[in-house]
């Protein structure tokens, strides 16, 4: 359970971090798990539904920017969200009755890992109401050196920036937005089985990995039922038709019921269209949209 210390500071500045969030056991079972779909990637060489790919990858050094829906590659990680300290966490933020949208375990190979170019999650998947967060399960330790998660507090209370470049959804935004400032970041590091939570409306992003080991952060993107997606960049419910779209939400229930009266709060709302020309990961929507890098610039 959440102090009501660690509640108000949630809702103050949109992000906590959150130590041993699964027992030891769990964290060791997702690390066998995670390094075998490491090493399963090996003969993989273009992007697919499974892997996101690298600069680099290969049979020898398998780079990963991200496997993708990971509680479907393995249950084990859906089981895990749903019985451990961080379904907890889960119930304290969100309340009783609670949706998994995706998750997506970001993988930064080591020597030069991508970056992920500043955002707003809400920017890629509106919804009705904005009580959504994203959990970031660390793996692996996390140093300052390996591309750890920033965020920028208290900006969940602030406008949503525009995520636009050269006519498309970016999924990042301007580094020369005169709203963005860098300088109030603050870093999140911690030992494996640390967790980050932050709010969906929160301005986040992190460097690429300049250290020798992978930074492995298992991401789960979970909203109160109660809060209705509108749509949702790259999300695959969208598709699903209503008869698979309701066995899915079934399947995507962490807890409590779905809710059938969405709640609709007055939230600031742009639709993340049109697509950039790839969509397959915030990395190919960054990229192929043309987003300009905080990360790269002299
Ligand atoms: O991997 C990271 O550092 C950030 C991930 C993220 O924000 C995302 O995938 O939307």
């Amino acid at each position: 359970m959440l102090t009501a210390a660690q509640k108000d500071f949630y809702a103050e500045n949109g992000y906590l971090l959150v130590e041993d969030a699964v027992s030891p056991d769990q964290l060791a079972r997702m690390q066998e798990i995670t390094n075998r779909l490491i090493d399963a990637s090996r003969q993989v060489t273009t992007s697919d539904e499974v892997y996101d790919l690298d600069t680099g990858h290969g049979p020898e050094t398998p780079r990963l920017t991200r496997i993708k829906v990971p509680h479907k590659q393995d249950p084990y990680f859906w089981e895990v969200l749903r019985d451990s300290r961080m379904t907890e966490v889960l119930t304290d933020l969100l309340g009783p009755a609670t949706t998994l949208l995706t998750s997506k375990l970001n993988t930064k190979a080591p020597g030069g890992g991508r970056a992920v170019e500043w955002h707003q999650d809400w920017a890629f998947y509106p919804h009705t109401n904005d009580d959504l967060l994203a959990f970031g399960l660390m793996l692996e330790d996390v140093t300052p050196d390996n591309g750890p998660l920033m965020v920028i507090p208290g900006t969940h209370r602030g406008p949503v920036l525009s995520h636009m470049a050269n006519g498309v959804f970016a999924g990042a935004i301007d580094p020369d937005d005169p709203l963005f400032q860098p300088e109030r970041a603050v870093t999140l590091t911690g030992r494996a089985g640390s967790m980050t939570v932050h709010h969906v409306r929160v301005l986040h992003g992190s460097a690429p990995n300049l250290s020798d080991r992978a930074r492995k952060i298992l991401f789960y993107e979970v909203a109160s039922a109660d809060a209705w997606p509108l749509l949702g960049a790259g999300s695959y419910f969208h598709g699903l038709g209503q008869r698979k779209f309701w066995e899915d939400l079934q399947e995507r229930t962490i807890t409590g019921a779905p809710c059938l009266t969405p709640r609709i709060e007055q939230v600031p709302i742009r639709m993340p269209l049109p697509p950039a020309p790839d969509t397959g990961s915030i990395f190919k929507t960054q990229d192929s949209a043309g987003a300009r890098s905080a990360f790269t610039r002299a």
